[in-house]
């Protein structure tokens, strides 16, 4: 009798899909093939990331047409040739005060730019809801610490994914599990690893964060559009470090209370009436 509860048991559990958060969400965050530059920003985060990188890349080729500029003044007018008799001086004390003051210059203009992004997202703000992801060889978890329940999350094989609403090109990129987290929230994760280093990362949300065993890494984003984003274990983590892709689904706040709902009573969950009781 024992042996009929327990296989019927696995037999629920390999055939249960996980629980559907709210349908129809378009997809937003996804590498697009032949594409250049990001993917659209959907944090504050994301497009502080963004303005920075365009900020540097008009810096980066000034400096590169300024070096050019004085090289190709070099090759044409200064070669064996054009200039047979070469000076013979060996120091410009004016030019080498330029040359050290006008990079300490450029790099406190960028520092100043740079910074602040650092520390907002350095700065760990209050949480609304808090899950802490470890990374495992090769997959993730995610523990919903709030309400006491936690879920694993597997890359979906190329069979799987209609069953699960994904297209085919979000093969790697789409997992059975969905972290769900309802739009317009201060979310705070936890970001650990099991075994060996990962990094957990949403491109779209600007954040990557390194999973270290026996450490305990935050970071924290607000996203503000509905939709799936997706991301990739991004610190290279043995074989299979390129399957454990990390799905996303930013949901209405009231599809997030549903899952909320359903979850705590699929992944045994402590209710909320319990929590307000005891509080
Ligand atoms: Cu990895």
């Amino acid at each position: 009798m024992k042996n009929v509860f327990t296989l019927s048991g696995l037999f629920a559990a390999l055939t249960a899909l996980p629980l559907a958060a709210q349908e129809d969400l378009e997809v937003i965050g996804k590498p697009v093939s032949g594409k250049l530059g990001f993917q659209p920003a959907a944090t504050e985060l994301a497009r502080d990331i963004h303005s920075l990188d365009h900020l540097l890349l008009i810096i980066i080729t000034l400096i590169t047409v300024f070096v050019m500029v004085l090289l190709g003044i070099c090759i044409v007018r200064y070669n064996a040739k054009n200039n047979p008799k070469p000076a013979t001086f060996t120091h410009h004390s004016t030019i080498e005060i330029a040359w050290t003051l006008i990079p300490v210059v450029i790099l406190v203009f960028i520092g100043a730019f740079s910074l602040p992004v650092l520390f907002k997202q350095q700065e760990i703000p209050e949480a609304d809801i808090t899950i802490k992801v470890t990374g495992y060889q090769w997959y993730w978890g995610y523990e919903y610490t709030d309400h006491d329940f936690g879920f694993e999350s597997f890359k979906l094989e190329r069979d799987q994914l209609a069953e699960y609403g994904y297209a085919d090109d979000e093969y790697l990129l789409a997992t059975d599990t969905a972290v769900v987290i309802p739009v317009g929230k201060t979310i705070v994760m936890n970001v650990t690893g099991a075994d060996v280093i990962h990094a957990w990362t949403i491109p779209a949300f600007g954040v990557k964060q390194d999973a270290v065993p026996g450490r305990l890494a935050q970071l924290w984003f607000e996203a503000e559009e509905e939709g799936i984003y997706f991301g990739q274990c991004s610190e290279l983590c043995g074989k299979d470090h390129a399957y454990m892709p990390i799905t996303v689904k930013v949901v209405s706040e009231e599809a997030y209370e549903e899952w909320l709902e359903g979850a705590i009573d699929q992944y045994a969950g402590t209710p909320r009436d319990f929590r307000v009781a005891s509080n």
